[in-house]
């Protein structure tokens, strides 16, 4: 009976401080509020792609707006040729978009093709760009197929020669079904969206033209810094040639020199030094501009990067040689408007909630747009990307048909996010159940992944405070825990079993001392938003807050705990097929806030926990 009382002050103490809390943090930006048009500070990218210009020399055609749809569940299409004979549309849909928020086709699982009319407003080379379609592609430009592309999440692009003047027909036709094979697997624990999800646009290159460019600081202490500046040039032509390459940075030149082409592609580099520089930090996010200029104009392309060093040294993980600890939140790419394809302003408007959340690290099960991890460099918002291998079984793994696609993905992850000061670890996967059973097939993963970018930390995701032998391969050992398990019927917030999985947890410090750990997900306790209970009664807002609360405070009470990521931001749909006890309506309710952004109790309890956090570390220094 005491213990009742005591627990029912304790949560109306709690319920309390957080309208103290609301009343303490009243100023919400603007931008939150729903429905709000941000205009985007840095959004010279008139292709809504970056933060910032990417190119002053190349045109661009937005390929963007409304495209004719059709969905084709008998497959018929392939057959009746409909990249030259489109059939009525059935509707006219948003690109970027994805067919599951269009109530005709909200579980529509399968092909469907896409086709735009659009003006090419001169001849020449044109380089068509996808941000990202889920999750099987296959294009034709004027009836001629392009190429066929698997994956979503990361872009691809295809460069055509010779294009006319004038108007042409894109078909593309798009597969969501995922399969055992497939990245991610079928049955996965969020909503295979089917569409064009990310920007599309077209723009015209040279014949000699950059790719990409990688610029890769390294700080030299205490405030110098080198910079190595890698471009990918590709030549179209059958003679190689001598182009002049230049790197300003922030409007200066910094270096410059001759390379040579060779038909086909070309990795040139560059390097200097950059005199006192402002390190990155996420107090004080300063970022670089880099324009590489090929032929004083011929082409350009433009790259932001910051200063900062990660490192771990024993159990800690190092920034700039100070040790951090995240006060995370993980983030689906995920909204009952928009699915998976965010429009600007939700991206803006989530990152803002997220910093008034007193967060600084987002982790996600595969890579969100570039405009959000722009955004993170902007904020000071450390990233934890991840290939989105979830739960493959050891079977999945020793198969190299699906290696080869973790690393494929994990490659163009790279490629595209080299950049980026705000990524701190590259994930391989997440909760694999049998890691120990691949040992040798993980080591290989993680010794070829880190071939690719031996810059950042490296990992993957166990699932659950054990013990397992592949905690030795990583740099930092990721670990999914809440100190209640939510899929446990009897799950209540019991002393005792919060106990045991915290020992449980200490186990693998103890086993493995010298090196970091991260709770990559904590909390994870589902809450219908709005239904309130007094008790500690499954469901309920406030069950959800003293469980995510208590999984914060243990991570952040730990010294050889580096934080971790609440699980998770907002509510989000899971697959069609997953039918599990536990879940609400179809969805991942874990969200600290529901899935169109209001706050649960959680997320209160949670900014609390880390504003104190970030409260006590500054008055310790
Ligand atoms: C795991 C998994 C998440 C989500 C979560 C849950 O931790 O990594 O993707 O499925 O469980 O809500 O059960």
């Amino acid at each position: 009976m005491d213990r009742l009382l005591c627990g029912k002050s304790l949560l109306l103490l709690s319920v309390l401080s957080a309208a103290a809390l609301r009343a303490q943090f009243p100023e919400i930006p603007p931008t939150v509020l729903p429905g709000a048009t941000a205009e985007l500070d840095d959004g010279q990218d008139p292709m809504r792609v970056r933060l910032f210009q990417t190119t002053t020399t190349r045109r661009q055609v937005d390929l963007g707006g409304w495209w004719d749809f059709v969905s084709d569940p008998a497959g018929a299409g392939d057959a009746r040729g409909y990249e030259r004979n489109f059939p009525v549309p059935e509707a006219q849909l948003w690109v970027p978009g994805t067919w599951n928020v269009v109530a005709r086709y909200w579980n529509y699982t399968g092909p469907a093709w896409y086709r735009r009319r659009f003006e090419a407003p001169a001849a020449g080379t044109a380089r068509i760009r996808f941000g990202s379609v889920f999750y099987l592609s296959k294009i034709w430009l004027d009836g001629r197929p392009l190429g066929e592309h698997e994956g979503g999440y990361l872009p691809f692009d295809y460069t055509v020669t010779g294009l006319s003047k004038g108007s042409h027909t894109i078909v593309v036709r798009v597969d969501n079904r995922l399969t055992d094979k497939s990245l991610p697997k079928k049955n996965v624990d969020w909503f295979p969206y089917g569409g064009i999800d990310r920007p599309v646009y077209l723009e015209f290159v040279p014949d000699v033209f950059i790719e990409r460019v990688h610029a890769i600081p390294t700080w030299t202490p205490p405030s110098g810094a080198v910079l190595k500046t890698r471009v990918w040039i590709r030549n179209l032509t059958a003679a190689a040639s001598d182009v002049a390459v230049s790197v300003r940075v922030d409007g200066r030149e910094l270096v410059a020199g001759k390379r040579r082409a060779v038909p086909g592609e070309s990795i040139v580099e560059l390097e200097a030094k950059l005199p006192a520089v402002k390190l990155w930090t996420p107090a004080d996010p300063h970022l670089y501009s880099a324009q590489v200029t090929l032929d004083g104009g011929r082409d350009d392309q433009f790259a932001r990067f910051g200063v900062r060093e990660i490192r771990a040294e024993g159990a800690h993980i190092l920034l700039n040689g100070k040790a951090i600890k995240l006060l995370g939140a993980n983030r689906h790419e995920d909204h009952p408007d928009w699915g998976s394809a965010s429009p600007p302003q939700l991206l803006r408007q989530d990152v803002e909630i997220l910093k008034r959340l007193g967060v600084n690290a987002v982790r996600a099960h595969y890579p969100l747009p570039e405009m959000f991890m722009d955004f993170c460099d902007r904020y000071g918002i450390l990233f934890l990307s991840e290939v989105p291998a979830w739960q493959y079984s050891s079977t999945q793994l020793a198969s190299p048909e699906i290696q080869a696609k973790m690393l494929r993905n994990f490659s163009e992850m790279v490629a595209r996010d080299m950049n980026h000061p705000s990524i701190l670890t590259w994930s391989l996967g997440n909760e694999w159940p049998e890691p120990d059973r691949s040992y040798d097939t993980i080591r290989d993963l993680v010794a070829r992944a880190r071939r690719l970018d031996p810059t950042r930390l490296l990992m993957f995701v166990t699932g659950g405070p054990h013990v397992w032998r592949v905690h030795e391969l990583v740099d930092v050992i990721a670990v999914n825990w809440a100190r209640y398990q939510w899929y446990d019927p009897f799950t209540t917030l019991d002393r005792q079993e919060g106990e045991k999985s915290a020992a449980d947890l200490l186990k693998i410090h103890q086993r493995y001392p010298g090196k970091p750990v991260i709770l990559t997900e904590f909390g994870g306790a589902e809450a219908q938003a709005g239904w309130h209970n007094w008790g500690n009664v499954k469901w309920s807002e406030e069950f959800q807050a003293r469980n995510v609360e208590d999984s914060a405070l243990h991570g952040l009470e730990q010294d050889w705990i580096s934080g971790g990521c609440v699980w998770q931001f907002s509510d989000s749909r899971s697959a069609p097929e997953r039918v599990l006890a536990g879940r609400l309506h179809g969805w991942n309710g874990k969200g600290i806030v529901d899935a169109h952004r209001d706050p649960k109790a959680a997320f209160y309890a949670l900014e609390r926990v880390y504003r104190e956090y970030c409260a006590r570390e500054s008055a310790d220094r």
